[in-house]
C-alpha cells in the first residue's frame, strides 16, 4: 500500500507538471494601469503554455527576445487569442505592437533562469517601456 501511494504521488507530479497559464490583454488593470497585460512577470516551467486572451480589443503579443538559440515567433494577430509553449529556460520579453510606447511590455521567466538578463536589458524598447523594462528586470533576482 505504501509503495502504491508513492507511485501515485510520483505519477501525479510528472503528469501534472505542464501547466496552462492565462494572461489577459487589457485596456485597464485592477491596479489602475492602462494598456497592460494582466501579469507583468509570468513565472512558469519548461513545457508550460501561456494563452493570451483578448479581454479588451486592440492588443497583441510581439516577442522581442528570449534565451540563446531561441527563434522569435511571428507576432500574434490583433484581437485574437494566442498560445505559446515555452521549451527553453530563460527570460522572454514581449510587447503589444500598438502600445509598445505606453509601457505595454511584460516578461516570462521559465524555470527561474535569469542568465540572459543582461541581454534582455540591452533590447530596444520605446518611450514608457524603457523605464518599465528596467523596473521589471530589477524585480528579478
Ligand atoms: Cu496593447
Amino acid at each position: 500500500m505504501k509503495f502504491f501511494l508513492s507511485f501515485l504521488f510520483i505519477s501525479f507530479y510528472t503528469v501534472s507538471f505542464a501547466a496552462d497559464i492565462t494572461v489577459e490583454m487589457l485596456n485597464k488593470r485592477s491596479d489602475g494601469q492602462i494598456m497592460v497585460y494582466s501579469e507583468n512577470i509570468s513565472r512558469i516551467n519548461v513545457g508550460d503554455t501561456i494563452t493570451w486572451t483578448p479581454t479588451t480589443k486592440g492588443h497583441n503579443v510581439e516577442f522581442l527576445t528570449g534565451p540563446e538559440g531561441w527563434e522569435i515567433p511571428k507576432r500574434s494577430k490583433m484581437n485574437k487569442e494566442y498560445s505559446y509553449k515555452f521549451d527553453l529556460p530563460g527570460i522572454y520579453l514581449y510587447q503589444c505592437t500598438p502600445h509598445k510606447g505606453m509601457g505595454m511590455i511584460a516578461l516570462v521567466v521559465v524555470d527561474g533562469d535569469t542568465s540572459n538578463k543582461e541581454k534582455v536589458a540591452t533590447v530596444k524598447v520605446v518611450a514608457k517601456s524603457k523605464k518599465k523594462l528596467r523596473k521589471l528586470l530589477g524585480q528579478l533576482k
